[in-house]
């Protein structure tokens, strides 16, 4: 009896790892950005693409990302800013061509770098708390399964909203503020971002917003990043639905992903016209066939 027993613990033990396991590691502990070929003269920064490419890489705490220096002309990977200069955090030196550099990240945050040779050259590594890079899967696991329906019906929402092709972007997200309105959400495909503008944040306040899928993309790993005021800050993020803090006066919240799509119900609207209109191309076509037999 007690034998079973134990054998029964042990199976569970062995199950309850095997659940645990794949998110404990799963890979965003390592990422690679290579030097964009002819990045010693300015126009890299112009492209799609960037001067370091990818130019921001997202890894989980104590992660490590490589620089693999594939082009013909030696760079640093430094970081701070141009214009800032370094601060201290990591600095390459001259990485010949052909040779790389490693940095672990020991500390959660978004770091900037550039190189000092071709200051137009810059790049950020987002480092993420695993905890909050793995929110979502962690939920699902835990007994907060109210939390997570809750969540679910708030997405169903949006998607109603999406299929009818509301013009406003606004009505594509379910967003509530504690304190002040959202004036305006706008989509910038440009820099994969999402502008919430705020009007009358007289208070500190939270902004929590179930986000769009069909619109905006989050990084590999699930997360965004998110800028108020154009200053990066902290913030809680459950699946897709994130809570943001922000203090009074506020204007602009930007939440940044891998990628976003412009007014999407522009996109929706041609969809549903061009499904309108073969439905009648159809529908008097067929009537042309039936009118003659009549
Ligand atoms: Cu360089």
């Amino acid at each position: 009896m007690q034998k079973k027993i134990y054998s029964l613990f042990a199976l569970l033990a062995i199950f309850s790892f095997v659940a645990i396991v794949p998110s404990a590691f799963a890979d965003h502990g390592t990422a690679t950005v290579t030097n964009a070929p002819g990045s010693s003269v300015p126009g890299c920064e112009e492209t799609a693409d960037g001067c370091f490419i990818p130019s921001m890489v997202t890894i989980d705490v104590g992660g490590e990302v490589t620089w693999e220096n594939d082009d013909t002309a030696a760079h640093t990977v430094t970081s701070g800013t141009p214009t800032g200069g370094p601060d201290g955090n990591f600095d390459s030196s001259l990485v010949m061509a052909g040779s790389s550099f490693s940095h672990t990240f020991e500390d959660a945050g978004s770091f900037d770098y550039f190189c000092m040779v071709h200051p137009w050259m810059q790049g950020m590594v987002m480092v993420t708390d695993e905890e909050m890079a793995h929110g979502d899967e962690e939920m699902a696991h835990g007994d907060e399964e109210m939390a997570h329906s809750d969540e679910m019906e708030g997405m169903k929402h949006s998607d109603e909203h999406t299929t009818k092709g509301i013009e406003d972007l606004s009505d594509q997200f379910t967003a509530t503020t504690t304190s002040g309105v959202i004036h305006h959400i706008g989509a910038n495909s440009d820099d994969d971002t999402l502008l919430v503008h705020l009007f009358g944040a007289d208070d500190d306040g939270e902004l929590k917003i179930v986000l769009n899928s069909e619109i905006i993309t989050p990084f590999d790993d699930g997360s965004y990043f998110v800028l108020v005021d154009s200053e990066e800050v902290d913030f809680e993020q459950m699946g897709r639905t994130l809570h943001i803090q922000y203090e009074a006066g506020a204007e602009k919240i930007e939440i940044v992903g891998s990628h976003v799509v412009p007014e999407f119900g522009t996109i929706a609207m041609i969809v549903l016209a061009v499904a309108i209109v073969s439905i009648i191309v159809l529908t008097t076509k067929t009537r042309a066939t039936i009118i003659p037999k009549l």
